[in-house]
């Protein structure tokens, strides 16, 4: 059971802060969890006597949570969107229990939630009028009913097709068999880039790929080193030239030892920090072209890192990235640092482009698939992907 989880729903009342309860057994799994208020069961075993409505669909939650075994993905992914969940879904969800009645007031604190949270001003548009239709067709005189309709709305920004998920999560990567695959990571300085290489590579190398990292940040030593430092504790091979050196005659190098070593993928980590945006955008123009005469369909991927905690510039970077980079997918970076996990929203709405990383903390393990269903269960605090 996670913890995080049942003090979201219950406060931290008798419970130290900071303190983590340890695994239920399988008897404290079918038991009745300790609930906040004065109505808190008396007995073991006996549900207590809500009424309809937070309070109620909480203990629900939670009964269900007790009863659910965790899959490790979804975990994962609620984990990493505690504050994003605290920030916009509950607060949006004690909007409609709180304000009762529709009226322009309640469309007006939506807008403000929804905004803060880094929905984006096209998103919170689209949420806000498909509501208002709902509340015409349906006649509908509470919101309370409009938290579920909003979840639905949100699957649909998502592209969210309904169909189910995978018990383990498939890597959204153009990765063939029988070639060298070339995986680029593009993005500004400081967003992550280099972290999700190295976690892509974690990722990648336990599900029985040969990796060789290319170390194209040329432009700091500290870059290299750091590729340097994962690459060892990974133990995967490290492509690398001098601080200063031609970013491109390393990819060039890279290249030709990943053929030699029969690596299966190679991924280039790139610089995000030059002295101006064309000059980045031109030595990236350098590196594919490198790239495509070595193998002409590579890269296979160009994955651009966004940092989550940046709001519109993350959406802004996405569009100047995406004019010249060719870009297969985002990876959305540091989304466990921010309250403002509505940026996935915002990202879905504008681009074509997939999601298909979250980055949900600094360890190796902290990065995991994108996928709509598990994301939107994790962030309406549900108790299973
Ligand atoms: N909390 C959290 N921190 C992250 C995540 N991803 C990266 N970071 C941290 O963000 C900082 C910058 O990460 P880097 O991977 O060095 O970023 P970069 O894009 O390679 O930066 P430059 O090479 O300077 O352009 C580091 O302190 C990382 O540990 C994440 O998903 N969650
Ligand atoms: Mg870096």
């Amino acid at each position: 059971m996670d913890s995080t989880m049942l003090k979201k729903l219950f406060g931290k009342k008798g419970s130290t802060e900071g303190e983590v309860p340890a695994a239920p057994s399988a008897e404290e799994q079918t038991a009745v969890p300790e609930s906040p208020g004065e109505e808190a069961p008396a007995v073991e075993g006996e549900e207590p006597k809500l009424k309809k409505g937070f309070l109620r669909g909480a203990w629900e939650a939670t009964k269900k949570l007790a009863l659910t075994p965790v899959d490790p993905w979804f975990e994962a992914v609620a984990k990493g969107l505690d504050k994003t969940r605290a920030g916009l879904v509950n607060k949006v969800a004690s909007l409609f229990q709180m304000h009762g009645k529709v009226d322009e007031a309640l469309w007006e604190e939506l807008e403000d939630i929804l905004i803060t949270s880094d929905v984006g001003t096209a998103a919170t548009e689209r949420i806000i009028n498909q509501l208002r239709e709902i509340v015409k067709e349906k006649k509908l005189a509470t919101a309370e009913p409009l938290l579920e309709e909003m979840r639905t709305i949100l699957g649909a920004v998502l592209n969210y097709d309904g169909s189910d998920v995978p018990s383990e999560p498939v890597d959204p990567l153009n990765i063939e068999e029988g070639r060298l695959n070339v995986i680029l990571m593009v993005g500004v300085n400081g967003t992550g880039k280099t972290t999700s290489t190295a976690k892509l590579t974690h990722r990648l190398k336990s599900k029985g790929h040969k990796v060789i990292l290319a170390a194209a940040d040329t432009f700091r030593a500290a870059a290299i080193d750091q590729l340097l430092v994962w690459g060892n504790r990974l133990g995967v091979d490290v492509i690398h030239q001098n601080e200063g050196s031609d970013p491109a005659a390393v990819v060039f190098d890279a290249v030709n030892a990943a053929k030699a070593r029969k690596a299966d993928v190679l991924i280039v980590d790139t610089a995000g920090r030059l002295h101006s945006k064309v000059n980045l955008m031109e030595e990236l123009r350098k590196i594919r072209r490198v790239l495509t005469r070595e193998i002409p369909d590579a890269p296979h991927e160009t994955l651009l890192v966004l940092d989550a905690t940046t709001g519109q510039n993350a959406v802004n970077q996405a569009r100047t990235f995406n004019d010249v980079a060719n870009l297969t997918g985002l990876v959305l970076a540091k989304l466990d640092g921010t309250a403002k996990g509505g940026i996935v929203v915002a990202i879905s709405q504008e681009f074509q482009i997939p999601v298909k990383y979250i980055g949900l903390g600094e360890k190796l393990e902290d990065l995991q698939v994108f996928h709509p269903k598990p994301f939107l269960s994790a962030l309406f605090g549900e108790t299973d992907g």
